[in-house]
């Protein structure tokens, strides 16, 4: 049964606001890094795009913003105005009022970043959803953010339709793209027929801007609150003080817009500096590489197994601008990178990545390195901006050397949704812990060891699954592995290695043997996996993060 709910149609939608964690739930905030000074009024759109338009309109419109998969290009203007258009749309054909939750559909796509940025003229929430989900997953956003809207490409219809037709809260879906094939008039017919100057809602700098579900593994789905300014603060950290990226770049790159690696490393970040960017519906290593050729991509933004599989073509290919080509800087982001893949990609291209580890509830990268700076097997320095600390498990600050968890603080952190029970998880004494065991060392570089609950004790001796993962990787008929602890009765817990060869590759007896002699010859005896399972892939999200629980659960 559809009912209107009376909080979506008020003047102003209060939901989110009256759902965030308490203020003492909240983590600490800190804003006296540069460029962290923000007025109480502020909306992100104007900020990144409307600013921009207005201060030098010929500029903006000559100045290249987004680049289509099929080559389309959009200017700093094109967008303003398209965004402005669906602005309308959403207030004046939808009824969209201020703090609306708005469900985003799509692939990555020029369309796509001007639905986000009507949502923030508007004055709504963007809840941003991977493409592969399914009406289950679906349901369970609409559910949990009380979703009024949703605009969808039309390829995507019918997961959606599905989720909405079970669902009380949402009224109007939209589509663009391939809308005809779905019926009812098409987002682009909508918009065309409005004017393409919209006043943007004052918005407050904390005002919910974006709803953003963490790529979880398990369990209900949590979603992280992100406000106008938090958005401002993640482009005034990572970006100017490690990327340093400027106007003439061009970024490329793989994680989909509904994972925030995706919406700073493609949308926010590059616009921050009047930079473009290209997106790619589908973002393969083969696609991407292909992409950063076609379109003399300057910035590569994707995870270390694509650079993993990226490697041999990129050498091939030439891609970097030392071997001629176009490409000057790599983002390594979502999952720890192997120090085997760093060497792997400069050896292939002369570019040393930049890794970052960021989290959903963080919103974007707060530990990294730049070129100069980075080392192998080290995530990084804590970025400008951010505080970070190796913690016991009473939360006192360990020493250089040991190993603990990590807790950060900053311009952004962990607000919840509606759930006070995994928020005091997460946020302890105004520390946002991220779940991660780190060791910092005497130069405060961050050296990742494996999530908290994936340590393994095998025999008394504490081993990671990274470091046993990285031995392997340098095997040569090694594609892609993943190391877990399984149960053993005399050991407590084993190595165990699930490995994927590379093709051509023969997965037999000898080829344990050759593995595990290997990683034995390359790190410490004991720590060579006891067992080893052949496997044709490995378990991921839609973001490409390796699913471990679930290798566990096929034990
Ligand atoms: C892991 C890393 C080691 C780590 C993300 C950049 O991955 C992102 O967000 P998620 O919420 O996952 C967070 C968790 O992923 N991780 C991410 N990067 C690294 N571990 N080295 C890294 N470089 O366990 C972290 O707690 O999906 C990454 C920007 C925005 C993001 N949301």
């Amino acid at each position: 049964m559809r009912r209107a709910d009376p909080a979506a149609t008020a003047h102003v939608d209060t939901f989110a606001r009256d759902r965030l964690p308490p203020p003492e739930a909240q983590p600490d905030f800190l804003f006296d890094g540069p460029g962290l000074q923000f007025p109480p009024r502020l909306n992100c759109a104007v900020e990144l795009l409307l600013r921009r338009v207005t201060a030098d309109p010929a500029d903006a419109a000559a100045r290249r913003c987004l680049v289509g998969a099929d080559g389309t290009v959009w200017s700093y203007a094109d967008l303003l105005a398209q965004a402005s258009r669906i602005a309308h749309v959403l207030v004046q054909d939808l009824g969209l009022v201020p703090g609306n939750r708005v469900l985003l559909r799509s692939a990555n796509q020029p369309m796509l970043v001007a639905c986000w940025v009507a949502v923030m003229l508007a004055g709504g929430i963007a809840v941003g959803t991977m493409p592969m989900l399914r009406a289950h997953e679906l349901a369970q956003i609409i559910d949990k953010a009380r979703i009024s809207h949703a605009l969808c490409d039309g390829a995507l219809a019918d997961e959606l339709a599905q989720a909405g037709a079970a669902s009380p809260w949402l009224r109007h879906i939209c589509h663009f793209g391939a809308a005809a094939a779905v019926g009812g008039p098409t987002l682009e017919a909508l918009a065309a027929a409005r004017p393409a100057q919209f006043v943007a809602v004052d918005t407050a700098a904390d005002d919910v801007a974006l709803l953003a579900f963490t790529s979880g593994t398990t369990g209900q789905p949590k979603a992280t609150m992100h406000n106008h300014r938090d958005l401002m603060a993640a482009c005034a950290c990572f970006p100017p003080h490690v990327l340093r990226a400027s106007a003439d770049d061009l970024f490329i790159g793989s994680p989909p817009l509904a994972f925030t690696f995706g919406l700073g490393g493609l949308v926010l970040f590059p616009m921050s500096v009047g930079a473009a960017a290209v997106l790619l519906d589908k973002a393969s290593p083969a696609e991407l590489l292909a992409g950063v050729q076609r379109f003399g991509a300057t910035v590569l933004v994707t995870a270390p197994t694509s650079y993993r599989a990226l490697a041999d073509a990129a050498a091939a290919a030439r891609v970097s601008v030392a071997h001629g080509g176009t490409l000057r800087k790599c983002v390594s982001a979502g999952e720890a990178l192997p120090a085997a893949t760093r060497v792997l990609w400069r050896a292939a291209t002369g570019i040393e990545l930049i890794d970052g580890i960021g989290a959903t509830e963080m919103l974007h990268i707060f530990i990294s390195a730049d070129e100069q700076q980075a080392r192998e097997g080290a995530t990084g320095r804590v970025v400008p901006g951010y505080q970070a600390c190796v913690m016991d498990a009473a939360l006192r600050p360990l020493p250089p050397g040991q190993v603990g968890r990590l807790a950060v603080k900053g311009p952004t952190g962990c607000r919840y949704l509606d759930d006070p029970q995994r928020q005091a998880a997460y946020v302890q004494g105004g520390w946002n812990l991220t779940g991660d065991a780190y060791r910092m060392d005497e130069d405060g570089y961050f050296w990742f060891q494996a999530r908290t609950d994936d340590l393994i004790v095998s025999a008394g001796y504490n081993i990671t699954g990274p470091e046993v993962e990285d031995a392997l990787l340098r095997h040569p008929a090694v594609a892609e592995c993943a190391v877990i602890g399984v149960a053993d009765a005399q050991r407590g817990q084993i190595v165990k290695a699930y490995v994927v060869l590379k093709p051509g590759q023969p997965a037999d007896a000898a080829a344990v043997r050759s593995l595990q002699d290997f990683v034995k010859a390359t790190i410490a005896p004991y720590k060579y996996p006891r067992a080893i399972e052949f496997r044709s892939g490995l378990p991921r999200t839609p973001t490409g993060k390796l699913q471990r629980f679930r290798l566990r659960d096929t034990l």
